[in-house]
């Protein structure tokens, strides 16, 4: 189903790109692909910026920094690893704020003077919190965390510094490293070409100064889920005050149970010893829809002017604890939320004309963490809106989300001729609006994968 799902949204953003028709490219905002190109996050970036510093005899100094330019994924424990290939034979002989995973082969530089990396494809990862101030520069040594944009700007870039030798010492001699890559920490980045750009300026602290690079280039690596994980990693169930139905995460939303591997899932933390602290394989709890996180959106609440929503998120993995977790969530309703309780919130308007996509996430201090399964897997909130008369129904399954993302990775919906109906609905009004559309855009997606 999930498949299915995602095949539907790729083959139906072929259509649109294809712009076949006007009316679907409108609709087309209301359907996100995984691709690289994210409608919610049209900019969303990861760029990593190179400034020679300084020349030396041998090769320059060069401030690298990272900067999350992404909305709302951001890069969690244990963190960023970049890596590049030298296009000459350069080697880097110290860095600050960083460090190379591997030191490589150095066996042809003699005497005490060795570099700290000779290797021809060096990945370099941060320095760990805690590191000796002699170590550290500016926006380094956090252990490869870098919030989202919409979190935090302020740590969402992370620096180091290195010497580079055997590389050519003027901005015509050195030539730009190329295939960079971007872990965070398993796959899903892609980076583009080195581009040498205008160097950067830096303004000195009194402000009475203004400093320039000697050159400077930049790498802009994007996001796709499709490279990140086959599987789904999170997905959705609904529940009301005027319907007694609960509805569950779909089934097999993340994968199925199998039964004869035992070990793919855990019944409860006793039956598992060990855990993998923070690993990047998930441990699930055994459940039907297997998935490491689930969002539940419950309609709690009808007043005459207002209506209330409690969502819970559950952390079904006992390998992670999510720091600085966040969720994306689209509705119509957003664009009169009144208050949000115990979250912090941020409208996402990539599209100034709608305003119907918030960025929910933790309390610092109070419930930023999501912890791994168990009876404290689980953050909640509620979030009180303003009915818009026009607009508000309960029925169709109207006040359920259209979509949600935790941690920026798209969360599997039910399919909606499950919705909780109201009661008295009769059955035939259960075939939505939504659920023609999904039916028509797969028909549409079918015709034209199969054409
Ligand atoms: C990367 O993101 C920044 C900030 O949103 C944006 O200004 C820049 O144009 C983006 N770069 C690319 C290549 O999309
Ligand atoms: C290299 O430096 C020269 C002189 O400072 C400058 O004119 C030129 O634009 C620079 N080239 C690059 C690629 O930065
Ligand atoms: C960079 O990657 C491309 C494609 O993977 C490959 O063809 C090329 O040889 C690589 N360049 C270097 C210098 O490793
Ligand atoms: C290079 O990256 C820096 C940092 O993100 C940005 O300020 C600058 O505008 C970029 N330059 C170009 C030409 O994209
Ligand atoms: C279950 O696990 C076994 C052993 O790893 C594998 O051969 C089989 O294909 C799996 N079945 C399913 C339905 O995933
Ligand atoms: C999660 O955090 C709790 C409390 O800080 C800790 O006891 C536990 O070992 C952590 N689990 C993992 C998988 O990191
Ligand atoms: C979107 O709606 C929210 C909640 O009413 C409001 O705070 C925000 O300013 C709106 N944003 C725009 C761009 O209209
Ligand atoms: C609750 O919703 C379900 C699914 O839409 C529907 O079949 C059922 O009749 C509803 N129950 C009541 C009491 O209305
Ligand atoms: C009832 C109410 O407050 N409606 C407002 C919802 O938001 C839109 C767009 O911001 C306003 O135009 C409505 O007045």
């Amino acid at each position: 189903m999930a498949n299915l799902l995602l095949f539907i949204t790729r083959s139906f953003f072929k259509l649109c790109s294809f712009s076949l028709l006007i009316l679907f490219l409108i609709s087309c905002s209301s359907f996100p692909s995984t691709e690289a190109y994210d409608p919610l996050d049209p900019n969303g970036n990861i760029t990593i910026k190179w400034d020679i510093m300084s020349w030396t005899s041998d090769g320059y100094v060069a401030v690298v920094t990272i900067y999350n330019f992404q909305q709302y994924r951001h890069i969690q424990a244990p963190g960023w690893k970049l890596g590049w290939t030298w296009a000459k034979k350069e080697v880097i002989w110290s860095m600050m704020g960083g460090e190379t995973t591997e030191q490589g082969d150095c066996s042809r530089f003699k005497g005490n003077n060795i570099p700290h990396c000779c290797n021809k494809h060096p990945t370099v990862v941060d320095l760990l919190p805690g590191t000796p101030y002699n170590q550290q520069i500016a926006n380094c040594c956090k252990g490869g965390v870098l919030n989202s944009w919409a979190q935090d700007p302020a740590t969402a870039a992370s620096s180091f510094q290195l010497s580079v030798g055997q590389s050519g010492t003027t901005n015509k001699t050195v030539r730009v490293p190329v295939n960079f890559t971007l872990k965070a920490p398993g796959p899903g980045y892609t980076c583009g070409p080195a581009k040498i750009v205008k160097p950067s300026r830096f303004v000195t602290r009194d402000g009475r100064r203004e400093t320039q690079a000697m050159m400077t280039w930049n790498v802009t690596c994007t996001y796709s889920q499709f490279l990140a994980q086959e599987a789904p990693s999170c997905c959705v169930s609904f529940s009301s005050f005027y319907n007694d139905t609960i509805v569950p995460c779909s089934k097999c939303a993340c994968g199925c149970q199998n039964t004869s591997q035992p070990g793919s899932c855990v019944e409860s933390k006793a039956s598992h010893i060990a855990p993998v602290v923070n690993s990047y394989t998930p441990l699930v709890r055994c459940t039907s829809h297997m998935c490491p996180v689930r969002v539940h959106w419950h309609i709690k609440l009808n007043y005459k002017e207002y209506w209330r929503v409690k969502i819970t998120i559950t952390n079904f993995n006992y390998n992670m604890n999510y720091t600085q977790w966040n969720l994306v969530v689209q509705h119509p309703n957003f664009d009169n939320l009144t208050q949000s309780f115990s979250f912090n919130y941020k409208s996402i308007t990539p599209y100034t004309a709608i305003n119907d996509t918030a960025m929910l996430w933790g309390i610092k201090f109070y419930n930023d963490m999501l912890l791994e399964a168990g009876p404290l897997g689980n953050v909640q909130s509620e979030l009180l809106f303003r009915k818009d008369k026009a607009t508000f129904t309960f029925e169709e399954g109207w006040a359920f989300p259209r979509r949600i993302y935790f941690n920026g990775d798209n969360c599997v919906m039910p399919t909606p001729n499950v919705y909780p109906g109201l009661p008295n609905a009769s059955s035939h009004q259960l075939t939505s609006a939504l659920g023609l559309l999904v039916t028509l855009l797969a028909a549409m997606a079918l015709l034209f994968g199969h054409a």
